[in-house]
């Protein structure tokens, strides 16, 4: 991989330019225009402009877009067994740990009859999109099935893109993970007709208040396009691992783990940031021998290769910490001598791994923890797919006739002070038109 050297510089003092750290530039906007009359279409001509994409891009002609229950429960009977106890055990510990998510009512007594409550309120129905073409993720069902029906959802479909070599539908694995999830509403429907089908409605489907999951460049040019009309979880991007170690660390395991994201996508990013230098060269051939050795070998050497992608090399665990908070990677694994120490002082990253045997794989498919998780940076504003993901929080204001009196003052001037007299007006005509003054 590509190195950065960035000893000997004060980065606690200068602060870490994320210009100079590697990581590719998507370009979403430029994808905009080509999505907007996808999105048109679906919207004034529903499901047959659904189809017709669909042709265009997946090559297949559907008659409809709703998956037909008999589909979905036939792809769960042929369903290899070790990958349904898999899967089954992937949703055990995802549902553990998204159950003890949500968050309980809260009410704060302001002042003695004056009271604040948030409520936590499901969104009524959530399209879940999960990507098809070259990755087919039914772990990514689950990542976004969970959370949602942790939540207490009203109702929840999901959208994958028809595969021609299983007549036009998702595919099989997709749909048994569906059915174990207890999902009956699947739609053959990919990049960003299945974002507008969600946002508008078709005939066939009911349009939805949130679309969550990942997807390429078209999805997440959807996702910006029409945000607002629905709500979005995040624009993910290309999938990206970063590895603080020092010289504790087993090079066989970072560059297996390095390895093991560059595998989803030639844009992918696996960024090691190490003291150690020794580590350093010791990855870079451990890299070049396993790299041949694996199925997917060029798309990785190309991931690693790129611009998004290299180890940098830093002063200490201290000057490591700032240049891994300043990327704010997707997954960010930590090999260091007391790793949970290091861990513990980590700002931004959408998911740590600590220590030798918390592998980013692990979180991808049996931790219990969410892979949908913030790229490209938005890990230093956003968090990842949480029943958190699922709810509104509403407050609710209930204040007696004493409390009200008892501030009416101050809200009137600052009514005042904001050239909104009506504001004010509409506690003076609870009060004879005067101004309580208060205790
Ligand atoms: N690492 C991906 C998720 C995934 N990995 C799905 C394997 N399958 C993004 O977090
Ligand atoms: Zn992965």
């Amino acid at each position: 991989m590509t190195r950065l050297d960035l000893r000997g510089r004060d980065l606690a003092a200068d602060g870490v330019d994320r210009g100079l750290l590697p990581r590719a530039e998507l370009d979403v906007e430029a994808a905009l225009e080509k999505v907007r009359p996808i999105c048109e279409a679906v919207h004034h001509r529903g499901t047959a402009a659904v189809i017709e994409y669909n042709e265009r891009f997946d090559g297949v002609r559907l008659e409809r877009v709703r998956v037909p229950a008999e589909a979905i429960g036939k792809a769960l009977g042929e369903l290899d067994p070790a990958v349904r106890e898999a899967l089954q055990e992937s949703i055990r510990r995802a549902r553990t740990v998204h159950r003890g998510q949500r968050r309980t009512d809260s009410t704060v007594r302001v002042v003695p009859g004056g009271t604040v409550t948030e409520r936590w309120v499901p969104v009524e129905r959530v399209g879940l999109y999960v990507p098809g073409g070259q990755a087919v993720y039914p772990s990514s069902v689950v990542m976004n099935v969970v959370p949602a029906q942790e939540a207490e959802v009203g109702s929840l479909a999901v959208a994958s893109p028809p595969q021609k070599e299983f007549g036009g539908l998702p595919h099989p694995t997709i749909l048994a993970a569906c059915a174990l999830l207890g999902v009956e509403e699947v739609y053959a429907a990919g990049g960003a007709q299945a974002i507008a089908m969600f946002a508008y409605g078709t005939e066939e489907c009911a349009p939805a208040q949130l679309v969550t999951g990942p997807g390429n460049i078209w999805v997440a040019a959807a996702k910006r396009l029409l945000k607002g009309r629905i709500g979005i979880d995040s624009e993910a991007g290309p999938t990206e691992i970063a590895i603080l170690a020092d010289d504790t660390a087993d090079p066989r395991h970072v560059a297996a783990d390095l390895i093991s994201q560059a595998e989803h996508d030639t844009l992918a990013a696996a960024v090691l940031v190490t003291p150690s230098e020794a580590l350093a060269d010791a990855v870079d051939s451990e890299l070049a021998s396993q790299v041949a050795a694996t199925k997917h070998a060029e798309r990785i050497a190309e991931a690693l290769a790129g611009r998004q992608s290299g180890t940098i090399l830093v002063d200490d665990l201290d000057q490591g910490l700032a240049v891994v908070d300043a990327y704010a990677a997707e997954h960010l694994e930590i090999q260091t001598e007391d790793a949970a120490e290091v861990a513990a002082r980590v700002r931004n990253a959408g998911a740590v791994f600590v220590g030798p045997w918390a592998p980013v794989s692990l979180g991808d498919y049996c931790a219990g923890s969410n892979h949908v998780l913030p790229t490209g940076g938005c890990a230093c504003h956003s968090s990842g797919l949480s029943v958190q993901s699922f709810l509104r929080g509403i407050h609710v204001v209930d204040y007696t006739r004493d409390a009200l009196a008892d501030v009416a003052r101050h809200v009137v001037v600052l009514a005042e002070a904001e050239d909104l007299p009506a504001h004010g007006a509409a506690l003076k005509a609870r009060f004879d038109w005067k101004v309580p003054q208060g205790k």
